[in-house]
């Protein structure tokens, strides 16, 4: 499919609610929405890349100026014979997964349309399964002001159906909290996320969770650590879920290999795409290293190559992948997706492509800038 033209939107939307993590706040999120057009198709992806460099190293900035002055003219013009091939045709940008990402998302978006599939359905073919049509999902709640609301949040979500629920917790919001909430909601599936922000000196701390039987602890330690979490794996009974640490297939296989951790959190953003992140996927499955799809509060875009993902065989943990009401009052893609309360699941869009449409009027009325690319 000759690559004839790319449009790319750095684009901003009020969240739902404010979203708080050790890293910072974000009461609006901006990211990049990126459309590849070829054959009367169009291919939608998204950069999940934030105003601050928290998470990442990247950007909204970095990623425009990676996509625009080295990605997208490595792409345009070119004929695209597989998804595939984006990863070959920007492995020569060192790192920056976050942008990389919107390109690889939007030609999974676009190949799977002319190949008259959905994106799980592409994904999934070198597998016997077929995808699941249905994914588990919990949700991802920021540090909330007080332990009363954020037991008050927790129960709101509860009572949407969510079953599995995520603490985002910082030095000195931890313990109080994690307690708090095992003592209030004594069969509830909950995990914290530390998002990088601990040392091996906080051993102790996380020693003294070992009673809450926690369904995991997401990346305490630094983000490109991979031994210290070994040791500290050793330190507690809390299961260790790595996100930040794990870029590729290859940091897996290490992870693995070191005893580092007992689960894997894979985001198609952080590995540079879905290529890369199936790889990652492939690698765990393997391994016998179960896994979940993490999220980065992606718009319903985005959010639809998640599903995609969760929905390959390997994925047996619940994803961070909420409801459209969870994280923008108004998305720019339709349909929403809703969760299902019976079972906490949302459904894997059928396709065509990713199975969203997006509102060009809701996109041009977010767009902060925009710049188009004919070949
Ligand atoms: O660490 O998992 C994370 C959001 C942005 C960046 C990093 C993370 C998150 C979340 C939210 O936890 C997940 C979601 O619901 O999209
Ligand atoms: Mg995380």
């Amino acid at each position: 499919m000759l690559i004839e033209r790319i449009d790319l939107y750095h684009i901003n939307q009020q969240l739902a609610s404010p979203f708080v993590t050790s890293f910072g706040r974000q009461d609006e999120r901006q990211c990049l929405i990126l459309s590849l057009s070829s054959d009367g198709l169009t291919g939608w992806g998204e950069c999940a890349a934030t105003i601050a460099p928290g998470y990442s190293y990247e950007t909204v900035t970095t990623a425009w100026h990676i996509l625009t002055d080295f990605l997208i003219p490595a792409v345009l013009g070119r004929d695209l014979a597989e998804p595939e091939d984006i990863r070959d045709w920007s492995s020569f940008v060192r790192g920056h997964p976050l942008a990389k990402t919107s390109l690889d998302v939007a030609a999974w978006d676009l190949c799977a349309k002319r190949d008259g599939l959905a994106v799980a359905q592409k994904l999934v073919s070198p597998y016997e399964n077929s995808p699941r049509d249905r994914v588990e999902v919990g949700v991802s709640i920021g540090i909330q002001p007080s332990i009363d609301e954020t037991l008050a949040v927790v129960e709101e979500y509860l009572d949407k159906g969510y079953r599995r629920i995520k603490l985002k917790i910082r030095p000195g919001l931890d313990l109080e909290i994690a307690r708090a909430a095992r003592q209030a909601f004594a069969a509830t599936s909950i995990m914290l996320d530390g998002n990088s922000a601990y040392s091996m000196a906080d051993a102790p701390l996380f020693q003294s969770m070992d009673d809450l039987e926690l369904l995991m602890l997401e990346q305490p330690l630094e983000n490109d650590d991979i031994y210290e979490h070994s040791q500290l794996r050793s330190l507690i009974e809390t299961p260790i879920c790595l996100d930040e640490s794990i870029l590729s297939g290859s940091h897996a296989r290490a992870a693995i290999a070191i005893g580092a951790c007992d689960i894997i959190n894979i985001k198609p953003g952080r590995v540079g795409g879905l290529t890369e992140a199936r790889l990652v996927h492939d690698v765990c499955f393997e391994a016998g290293m179960p896994v979940w799809c993490g999220g980065m509060l992606e718009t319903g875009i985005g959010r639809a190559a998640l599903l995609a993902l969760a929905s390959l065989p390997g994925f047996t943990l619940p994803g961070d992948i909420s409801a459209t009401e969870r994280y923008y009052k108004q998305d720019i893609a339709r349909p929403q997706f809703l969760l299902n309360p019976e079972d906490s699941t949302i459904e894997v869009p059928i396709g065509p492509g990713l199975g969203v449409e997006v509102d060009m009027n809701r996109l041009s009325r977010a767009t902060l800038r925009k710049k188009a690319f004919p070949a």
